[in-house]
């Protein structure tokens, strides 16, 4: 029976961080890997979602298109992923061709079998920017909780689905304007008519405790009619005459790439049906691992989908949703800048991956949401993995290497019934989709084995004693080399095997009663799987990844374009540059503008010397009020980046332009 391992299509707008990777990416990583050891066929697919308000939003934040900003960040996606270790098979995008031409389909067949009704409807209007409003561009308040933040398509806090008109309070993220109703037309997915068929489905499936309830409280609310095309210019445009300037609606064409991406992949094995293997089969097992802002559209919408287009698709068999992971207590937020993100970790602790996969398993918001911390980070590493695990490996390589590097393998009944049992757990845990439970199995197979070594200590016995008793221990400790590989595949687990010079078994091996190796041969002196982690080296994780305290207020999303514009900025020469005495951190700078000669006082003392700086461009700000600065009027101000650690960078125009040229 094959399996289909999907993850959440990351939107192609931002970096990942670690809340991404406990909530969908690891977890289903988790999930394939043991399901390969089991000699299972699977395959792991993911893609960048490249569509949506999401881009378009970050374009305009940027200042740049919504091509750069999916060509930025979906290579650093793909990167993040694969640096954290999570193999997956073949990684899409939904701006593919092959996307589009799927995600068309699937809109001209919903509306030839009946399930697409075109509507006119009244649609918010900016009147400042002369633009209708995507859900998204428009924010109030929440008509369920209260929320003041509430977006125009969902209630970040408490999760209901909205429609913009139904928030209090409606204003343009744009421009903060009060958007006004104009009458659009629009296709709707008749949901309201499939309700009978989705809720079939969902009664012939099981689901995580976290899952069916919410997913029982839609079918008794109702699903309603949905419109499924926007007004947008930058997405997948109808596959028809009418209506042209629209596009398909992010979440009807995001979940069909899983199909267009198993289809890619088939594509570039040379059988390009191969995707049917999994879609249209309905021995295939499809298992998708989201976030829980994503139930709905996995467990109700996306089905719904494929019951409608009625071509023998294979639907969803499982949706293991995760809770949210917060960071030092509070909500990850990538515009606040409260997050780990991942490509920041692989730089700063490349060596570490396997140590952040074994926190975020074991701090796996599963059922719940659970915090990450960096005080937990470093408990974890040292008195969970290493105190536990590794130590345990660590003392049995070295009293082997100690007789020579060689013994037999001839583990106690007591031990191979642990091997087995634990082997088990582990399995059954995996698929529960408990992988924080079945880490712990991991760790109590440790714990057992620790105690015994123990009460047994070899180090205190006859060589020929101490013989005996590590040759008990072979078994096990061959079996970790795979019972570790889904959970720690980077480094700790290889490492191990290549240390045992073993492979990985079967998992079907790890439950049966034979011993999984003769003999144990180590070619070097055995070297720790994992250092302990520091006080001085968590300090310094913690500074590069988390540089911002908690309590910086949320950054104001948006300001209008005239708001904006008030703002002044030219580019200046600076012609003269000196020390100002008694100031350590002030430079006086004499600039060349549009109009002549001004001094401005910049506090870049102690990163540029004042000749660095003379004949250089930069920006300036020419309508700050004056200010006076230990007695020398400064007026305007030069812009300077601020880099890691607070390095101030001089911003100016990439070849030189005439001084006193506009910057707008
Ligand atoms: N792009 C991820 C999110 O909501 C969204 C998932 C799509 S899965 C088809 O953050
Ligand atoms: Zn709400």
């Amino acid at each position: 029976m094959p399996y289909l391992v999907t993850a959440a299509l990351p939107y192609a707008n931002g970096p990942l961080h670690i809340g991404h990777i406990a909530g969908a990416y690891l977890p289903a990583d988790i999930f394939a890997r043991y399901l390969r050891l089991k000699g299972e066929e699977v395959l792991y697919i993911c893609g960048s979602d490249e569509h949506g308000v999401a881009i378009t939003l970050r374009a305009l934040q940027e200042q740049t298109s919504p091509q750069a900003i999916i060509d930025k960040y979906h290579p650093l996606l793909k990167e993040s992923l694969s640096g954290m270790g999570i193999r997956i098979d073949y990684y899409g995008r939904t701006s593919d061709p092959l996307h589009h031409a799927t995600a068309q389909h699937f809109f001209l067949r919903l509306l030839e079998k009946g399930w697409l009704e075109k509507r006119v409807v009244e649609q918010f209007w900016d009147p400042q920017a002369e633009t209708f409003l995507p859900d998204r561009y428009i924010a109030g308040t929440c008509p369920h909780c209260g929320y003041e933040e509430a977006y125009g398509d969902q209630c970040e806090r408490c999760g209901a689905l909205l429609s913009p008109t139904e928030l209090i309070h409606p204003r343009s993220r744009l421009t903060g304007a009060a958007p006004i109703l104009r009458p659009s037309e629009q296709y709707y997915f008749r949901l309201d008519l499939l309700q009978p068929f989705v809720e079939e489905y969902i009664h012939q499936r099981q689901w995580k405790p976290n899952v069916g309830p919410v997913v029982e409280q839609w079918l008794k609310t109702g699903l309603a009619a949905r419109a499924i095309t926007r007004d947008l210019s930058w997405g997948i445009p109808l596959p028809l005459p009418d209506l042209q300037g629209k596009v398909l609606y992010v979440w009807f064409e995001a979940p069909l790439g899983y199909i267009s991406i198993t289809q890619k992949w088939a594509a570039q094995t040379g059988d390009p049906t191969r995707w049917e293997h999994f879609w249209k089969n309905p021995d295939a097992h499809i298992v998708h691992f989201i976030g829980k802002d994503n139930i709905v559209f996995h467990t109700l919408i996306f089905p719904a989908i494929l019951i409608a287009a009625d071509e023998g698709y294979t639907l969803p068999t499982a949706v293991p949703a995760n809770e949210f992971l917060t960071l030092e207590g509070q909500k990850l937020s990538t515009s606040r800048r409260w997050t780990v993100d991942i490509h920041k970790y692989l730089q700063v602790a490349p060596h570490r991956v396997d140590e952040l996969r074994f926190v975020l398993t074991a701090l796996m918001p599963q059922t719940r949401d659970r915090d990450f911390s960096w005080e937990e980070f470093a408990t974890r590493i040292n008195n969970e993995l290493i105190a536990t695990l590794t130590n345990l490996i660590h003392r049995l390589l070295t009293l082997i290497w100690r007789q020579g590097g060689e013994v037999p393998v001839t583990p106690t009944e007591a031990l191979l019934e642990a091997r087995i049992t634990a082997a088990r757990h582990i399995g059954k845990r995996i698929e529960d989709y408990d992988f924080t439970g079945a880490l712990e199995e991991v760790l109590q197979l440790a714990r057992r084995a620790n105690k015994l070594l123990t009460e047994q200590s070899p180090w205190h016995r006859s060589p020929e004693e101490a013989q005996s008793i590590v040759a008990s221990y072979g078994d096990i400790l061959a079996a970790f080399g795979t019972l570790l590989e889904p959970f720690l595949p980077v480094t700790i687990a290889p490492t191990l095997r290549s240390q045992l010079g073993i492979d990985t078994f079967p998992w079907q091996r790890l439950c049966e009663p034979q011993v999984l190796v003769d003999q144990l041969k180590l070619k070097a002196p055995p070297t720790p799987l994992v250092q302990k982690l520091t006080s001085q080296e968590l300090q310094m994780m913690r500074e590069k990844l988390l540089p911002l305290p908690p309590s910086v207020p949320p950054a104001q999303e948006f300001i209008s374009l005239e708001e904006f514009q008030k703002v002044r900025l030219q580019v200046v020469t600076i012609r003269a540059a000196e020390r100002i005495p008694k100031a350590d951190k002030l430079l006086k700078l004499t600039i060349e503008a549009a109009d002549g000669l001004h001094v401005v006082v910049s506090g870049i003392a102690e990163h540029y010397q004042p000749e660095q700086l003379v004949g250089q461009q930069a920006l300036w700000v020419s309508n700050l009020a004056p200010r006076t600065l230990r007695g020398i009027q400064s007026e305007g101000m030069l812009l300077f980046a601020e880099g890691e650690g607070g390095r101030l960078v001089r911003v100016s125009p990439e070849t030189s332009v005439p001084p006193g040229s506009p910057v707008r």
